[in-house]
């Protein structure tokens, strides 16, 4: 039997194949620097306000995939202590902002930012990954570049991802469009995103919407938890 969530600009995924073992939920960089008091995206200045929005929406879907039997994965930006994972330009662009010229590999008040091991770097406690639940440490934006994700994606039969985290516009929207190219189904949600900048979260949203859905589709954390507990309660 097909099952859809109600989404824009189609219902997804696109041929009602929507179960258990084939669609992950991916949680995308909840860590203490891009949501957390004192970590990197509070220190340039941004409002986390916007970035802590989906915690909530996100804890509820969490528990509802879990409950549900889908693999959750998560993912953390961040490079190695010796920086020998992080390009000079990289470097060199995030100490542009803010005043102090301190960025990525730097000390702040969370420790080196986006340095494994730094508190900073740690996913927030709120939505901590459960034992078993892969967690994809990735040097860049995108959460397939430099990691065992496809591997992971594909040993488990999965073929339709669930995108969420932060931000929109940078490392979930790499992700998307990364997982879309490589013929992943996926379904970015909307309560469950937020980015630095609102309109640029807004406008994130809909290029997915564009040329009939050119990444994939966008619905919000309800329609999905109505889709899996329908789920649920018609299978046998
Ligand atoms: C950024 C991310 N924005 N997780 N990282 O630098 O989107």
């Amino acid at each position: 039997m097909s099952r859809y969530v109600q989404a824009d600009p189609y219902r997804w995924p696109f041929d009602g194949d929507l179960r258990a073992d084939n669609t992950a939920l991916i949680v995308i960089d909840m860590q203490v620097d891009f949501c957390g008091k004192g970590g990197y995206v509070d220190k340039m200045g941004y409002d986390i306000g916007l970035t802590r929005a989906p915690i909530a929406p996100l804890q509820r879907l969490m528990a509802a995939m879990r409950e549900a039997g889908h693999l959750l994965i998560h993912t953390r930006e961040g490079h190695r202590p010796d920086l020998s994972d992080l390009p000079a330009n990289k470097r060199w662009r995030s100490r542009r902002i803010g005043t102090d010229g301190i960025g990525i590999g730097d000390v702040g008040p969370c420790g080196r930012i986006l340095t494994i091991g730094e508190p900073g770097w740690e996913i927030i406690p709120e939505l901590a990954p459960l034992p078993g639940e892969p967690v994809i440490d990735k040097p860049g934006k995108g959460s397939f570049y430099a990691t065992d994700l496809e591997l992971i994606l594909r040993t488990r039969g999965i073929r339709n991802l669930v995108l969420t985290g932060i931000t929109t516009d940078v490392c979930v929207h790499t992700t998307m469009r990364d997982a879309n190219d490589r013929g992943y189904e996926c379904l970015i949600l909307s309560d469950c995103t937020a980015a630095t900048d609102l309109g640029n979260h807004l406008a994130a949203l809909k290029m997915v919407t564009m040329q009939g859905g050119v990444f994939g589709a966008v619905a919000d954390s309800n329609a999905l938890i109505d889709a899996i507990q329908i789920h649920q309660e018609q299978s046998p």
